[in-house]
């Protein structure tokens, strides 16, 4: 166990049941012309996240310790996308239409891809889900169980939707919940601020925050 300076109080890092969990490091978040800018964002404070993430995934790496990375993309029939979700976002721009980057948030076009920075490595775990939360609809419980993790760590986008969402769904799993607060990012600043706060309020209801130079000391 290694102690991390980490908020609402010091987090003990099992360096042997550890994960990291990357969400949505994808394209359709990230660019131009994707799924994130159709709902009228301004997706560079998303870009700006990359190298950090990038270097919480080489930590992970180096320290022998599962990477896991997650897409938000649907099957080319949208048979997995609820009528509900489906049906929001301006005309032309909704999940499944034609964009610059491909259909929007469908799995295996350009936009649904990582950026290239943040590429999975070959036998990494990379799973497509359908909802916010990443244990829904896919086998991502069945992989921790295999992998022995018990405590997983937080990168992506966007904070407070797909981040928070896969949080709350770990934590009550049993899972312990540390979100590198500098490796994550959303399109409202202030939503970002209050997630952070609220995720480590009523001492860690839901999990804990850190640095990523903190969680990468831990690592090494
Ligand atoms: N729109 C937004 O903030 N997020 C999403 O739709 N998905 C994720 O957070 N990945």
């Amino acid at each position: 166990m290694k102690t991390i300076p980490a908020r609402p109080f010091p987090f003990a890092l099992d360096r042997e049941r550890v994960g990291l969990i990357v969400i949505d490091m994808q394209r359709d978040f990230l660019e131009p012309g994707g799924f994130g800018e159709s709902l009228g964002n301004d997706v560079r404070p998303l870009q700006a996240i990359v190298p950090t993430v990038a270097r919480l995934i080489a930590g992970f790496r180096a320290a022998g310790r599962p990477v896991i990375h997650t897409r938000e993309c649907h099957a080319p029939d949208l048979s997995d996308c609820p009528p509900a979700k489906l049906a929001r976002g301006a005309e032309g721009q909704r999940i499944g239409d034609p964009g610059p980057m491909g259909r929007i948030l469908v799995r295996g076009e350009p936009g649904a891809q990582i950026v290239p920075e943040l590429s999975p490595l070959p036998g990494e775990i990379v799973l497509d889900k359908p909802g916010k939360g990443a244990f829904h609809a896919t086998p991502l419980e069945e992989h921790l169980q295999r992998l022995g993790i018990t405590q997983l760590a937080f990168a992506g986008v966007t904070t407070e939707v797909c981040v928070q969402t896969t949080m709350r769904e770990a934590n009550d799993r049993g899972y312990d919940c540390l979100l590198a607060e500098d490796a994550t990012e959303s399109y409202f600043p202030e939503f970002k601020v209050a997630t952070l706060a609220m995720i480590r309020a009523q001492g860690a209801i839901v999990g804990w925050t850190a640095g990523t130079d903190a969680i990468l000391e831990a690592l090494a």
